[in-house]
């Protein structure tokens, strides 16, 4: 049907006489409850905020398109990645960490970069960061590490106490801190840095054999950095730099593009690999295990409207196709659950029915109802299964590939629990300028911490990581590296 209002009309479509005053009684008496188009717009406005992201709040959107450029058919048989030349639509979510939905971009955090791929069977969610590790192992600490980088429940200001506290009774964070607090830990731009997918994946090809994967999306821009003063000066004069910039490359037609590489594990090398394989505080040496190039992932068009594409999309690492599958990473098996449930929360039950988040291919299932059901929830068709009327059934040829499981069910701690080695070969793959860079921002941020027992003990985390790096970061705080690790 043509809209055949041209003009303003109500939520329900009828056509609004003014919209400049309200219905009184008499032309100063009181306003009238049946001017119905007043308190729809008072109502609705009152309701335009959905709860913000408890992490990841500030982002930024755009979409584009994954294009192959080497067939994986050996590891995978996930169609997305298979056949040169072939194109998927993805959209992204690059994002802060800690920032509520008005904070400023250019601050030292970890990036979000979450990738949605509408494939040919289903989307396929990378949820990742720009940091290849993370500050944790288990998903069980989760929650208390975001508390330290959010507000103190008192002050309602950052705490500088809480967050050394942690990490420094968390020594399983000393790699990313040091990845945080280097020169990465403020891009200049988000297109001028690289995505990893953190965890280790699973790989499964049409012969049933698996490999373990890790995800690295590298910038085809090259990685650059931001310098301390002039992301301060950014985040108060213009607090949506990052933001703005990607919009505005993309709407000039300066698209980022960035190349997916993989590293590729065989499945049997975890049991035997110096460093524990699935945890996500650890990478896989380069030697070991190189890169190989599967695609490029190109940004070419800009969000239409920010709330209902950029607010409303939900990624989850639980979003997986036929070819991908979880491995024994804890924090990627909490995440499994934590994020559906986010969003159900955040944004409704049925948040896979709009369209930023909706499969370009039919979802055929038996999930019926739930709050705005805006589709035609299943029509008349058979809605139980098994059932007698040809509803959709499994295809047991998509059955999850099995695997071995070994030993009790436990609350157990990774058994690997080397947290200095890489720590240190990162501090000591820094040139002389970025080692200086790295424990002036340390010492910054360590200063305000009130209690010496707290820095001290996260001197000998750095001590462990390089005696020199704990020596520079102890004379910064005018203290001394505790002689019991030395
Ligand atoms: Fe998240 N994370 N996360 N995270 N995360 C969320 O989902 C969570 C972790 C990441 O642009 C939340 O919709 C748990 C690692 C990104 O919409 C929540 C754990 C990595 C985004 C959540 C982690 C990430 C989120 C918040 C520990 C990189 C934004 C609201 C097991 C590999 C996605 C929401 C977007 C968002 C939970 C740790 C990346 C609460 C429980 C590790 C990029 O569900």
């Amino acid at each position: 049907m043509s809209n055949v209002n041209k003009h303003l009309t109500t939520g329900t479509g009828a056509p609004v006489g003014d919209n400049q005053n309200s219905m009184t009684a008499g032309g100063r008496g009181p306003t009238l409850i049946q001017d119905v188009h007043l308190l729809e717009k008072l109502a609705h406005f009152n309701r335009e905020r959905v709860p913000e992201r408890v992490v990841h709040a500030k982002g930024a959107g755009a979409h584009g398109y994954f294009e192959v450029t080497n067939d994986m058919f050996k590891y995978t048989k996930a169609k997305l990645f298979n056949g040169v030349g072939k194109r998927t639509p993805m959209f992204i979510r690059f994002s802060t960490v800690a920032g509520e939905l008005g904070s400023a971009d250019t601050v030292r955090d970890p990036r979000g970069f979450a990738v949605k791929f509408y494939t040919e069977e289903g989307n396929y969610d990378l949820v990742g960061n720009n940091t290849p590790i993370f500050f944790i192992r288990d998903a069980i600490k989760f929650p208390d590490f975001i508390h330290t980088q959010k507000r103190d429940p008192r002050t309602h200001l950052k705490n500088p106490n809480a967050v050394w506290d942690f990490w420094s009774l968390s020594p399983e964070s000393l790699h990313q801190v040091t990845y945080l607090m280097g020169d990465r830990g403020i891009p200049a731009t988000l297109r001028h840095m690289n995505g990893y997918g953190s965890h280790t994946f699973k790989w499964v090809n049409a012969e049933g054999e698996a490999v373990w994967v890790k995800y690295h999306f590298i910038t085809e821009q090259g990685v650059k950095n931001m310098a301390n003063d002039v992301a301060a000066k950014l985040a108060g004069e213009n607090p949506d730099y990052h933001t703005e910039d990607l919009f505005n490359a993309i709407e000039n037609g300066d698209y980022p593009e960035w190349r997916l590489h993989v590293q590729i594990m065989p499945i049997e090398d975890a049991n035997t690999y110096r460093f524990d394989p699935f945890d996500v505080t650890k990478i896989w040496s380069h030697k070991d295990y190189p890169l190989i190039e599967v695609g490029r992932m190109v940004l070419d068009r800009n969000p239409e409207n920010y709330f209902a594409e950029v607010e409303q999309a939900t990624f989850s690492p639980g979003t997986m196709v036929p070819g991908v599958e979880a491995s024994p990473d804890k924090m990627l098996q909490g995440r499994l659950f934590a994020y559906s449930d986010a969003h159900r929360y955040r944004v409704g039950a049925n948040h896979n029915l709009l369209p930023i988040n909706r499969p370009r291919v039919e979802a055929n299932n038996y999930q019926r109802d739930g709050a705005m059901r805006f589709d035609n929830n299943g029509g008349g068709s058979v809605y139980y299964e098994p059932n007698s009327y040809d509803g959709p059934k499994e295809a047991p040829q998509f059955k999850q590939t099995p695997f071995d499981i070994s030993g009790e069910a436990a609350q157990v701690a990774y058994d690997h629990n080397d947290h200095y080695t890489q720590a240190g070969d990162l501090y000591r793959l820094m040139s002389k300028d970025e080692r200086g860079r790295l424990v002036e921002n340390i010492v910054a941020a360590m200063k305000p911490v009130e209690r010496d027992d707290i820095k001290l003990r996260q001197i000998q985390h750095f001590y462990k990581a390089d005696p020199e790096y704990g020596e520079r970061v102890a004379k910064g705080l005018n203290l001394q590296v505790p002689q019991e690790v030395k």
